[in-house]
C-alpha cells in the first residue's frame, strides 16, 4: 500500500474519536482530522493511507441514513447506511417501553424498518411481556418471539430471513439479549473482535462504539453492526416536522389541524389531539410525543 495515497472504505468499528475502516480488503486504524467525531460505524469514508495499517479520515461520503441519539450537549452516532434495525427486549430483566418507544421514534425519523425481538420467552414472566409489547404489533411493527439462549437453532430460523442479505443493526438495553444474538449469528464474532481491535494502541484503552460483522448462515449473506446498550435515548436534534411524522399513528391526521403551524401541545382545533380523544392514538404515545417535543433543540416549525 502506497502512503499517502487516497482509497474509499467502510467504517467497520468504531472507538469514540478512532475507527477501523476497511479499504481494499484491508483493515487501517484511523484517526480524523481535528475534533471531528462525526462518522459512524457503517460510514462510506474517504481515507489517506499514513502507513502499513494506519490512515486519516479524509472525508466522509454522503450516508443513505444516520441512527443516532442526542440530548442537548451532545450527538452519540450509533450507526450510517442500514437496512434495518433490530431492536431486543425481553422479560427480565424488564423492558423500559419509554426506551423502546423512543428507538422506535429514531427508527421512523430515519427511515429505517425495525423488526422487534421478544426474548427469554421460555421465562414464566414471558406472558406480561408479550402483553407489554402488544401495542408494538398494533402499530405495524414486525415482532418475532426467541429463546436466544434455550432455542437457538429455532430463534435463527425464524430470525434468518428477516435478516438476510441486510445490514442489521442491534439495538437494545443491556440484558436483553444483543450479545447473545451476535454470537448467534456470527460465530466467529470474538475472533472478528480480536482482529480488529489488535492493533488498537493497548496502552489507551478504548471501548468500542459500534462493529460490524458479516456473517452467512445456511448460504445467506448478511451484515450485524452491534452497538452498546443505551440507558438513555435522546432526540434532541429532530425538528417538530421530523417528530410529528416519526409517530406513525399520527400521520394520517397531519395536516387535519386548525392551524397550518399545530404542534399538538393544546392548540384548538388539533387533529392529533382529537384523534386522541377518540382513543385513536393512545394516551401514552401522546404523552411521549409531548415529553419529546419538551426536550427538543429547536422548538420553532420550519415550514417552507
Ligand atoms: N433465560 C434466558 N436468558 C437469556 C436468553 N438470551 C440471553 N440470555 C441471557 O441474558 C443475559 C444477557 O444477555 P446478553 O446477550 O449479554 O445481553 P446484552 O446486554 O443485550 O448484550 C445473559 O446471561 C444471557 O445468557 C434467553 O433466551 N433466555
Ligand atoms: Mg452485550
Ligand atoms: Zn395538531
Amino acid at each position: 500500500m502506497i502512503a499517502r495515497s487516497l482509497l474509499t472504505g467502510e467504517v467497520i468499528a468504531s472507538y469514540g474519536r478512532q475507527y477501523k475502516v476497511r479499504a481494499n480488503q484491508r483493515d487501517f486504524l484511523c484517526f480524523t482530522r481535528g475534533k471531528r467525531s462525526d462518522i459512524a460505524c457503517g460510514d462510506q469514508v474517504q481515507i489517506r493511507v499514513q502507513s502499513e495499517d494506519q490512515a486519516v479520515i479524509e472525508k466522509c461520503l454522503e450516508r443513505r441514513n444516520l441512527i443516532y441519539r442526542s440530548d442537548q450537549f451532545r450527538e452519540k452516532l450509533i450507526a450510517a447506511n442500514v437496512d434495518q434495525i433490530v431492536l431486543v427486549i425481553a422479560a427480565e430483566p424488564s423492558f423500559s417501553p419509554d426506551l423502546v418507544s423512543r428507538a422506535l421514534v429514531a427508527a421512523e425519523a430515519a427511515d429505517v424498518p425495525v423488526l422487534i425481538v421478544l426474548n427469554k420467552s421460555e421465562l414464566p414472566s414471558f406472558d406480561v411481556t408479550r402483553e407489554r409489547a402488544h401495542s408494538y404489533v398494533e402499530l405495524g411493527y414486525e415482532v418475532l418471539e426467541t429463546s436466544l439462549k434455550t432455542r437457538p437453532q429455532e430463534a435463527l430460523q425464524s430470525l434468518l430471513p428477516s435478516l438476510a442479505g441486510k445490514t442489521n443493526v442491534i439495538l437494545g438495553q443491556s440484558g436483553m439479549g444483543k450479545s447473545t444474538l451476535v454470537n448467534l449469528l456470527i460465530p466467529d464474532a470474538q475472533v472478528q473482535t480480536r482482529e480488529i481491535s489488535e492493533k488498537l494502541d493497548s496502552g489507551k484503552h478504548t471501548t468500542t462504539n459500534a462493529q460490524l460483522y458479516q456473517g452467512t448462515l445456511a448460504g445467506q449473506m448478511f451484515r450485524v453492526i452491534d452497538s452498546p446498550g443505551f440507558q438513555e435515548f435522546g432526540l434532541a436534534h429532530l425538528s417538530v416536522r421530523e417528530l410529528e411524522n416519526a409517530f406513525v399513528e399520527f400521520r394520517p391526521h397531519l395536516g387535519g389541524c386548525r392551524f397550518y403551524n399545530c404542534q399538538h401541545l393544546n392548540e384548538p382545533g388539533c387533529a392529533v389531539l382529537a384523534a386522541a380523544e377518540r382513543g385513536d392514538i393512545t394516551a401514552s404515545r401522546l404523552s411521549l410525543y409531548q415529553q419529546l417535543h419538551s426536550e427538543l433543540k429547536i422548538h420553532h416549525q420550519d415550514y417552507e
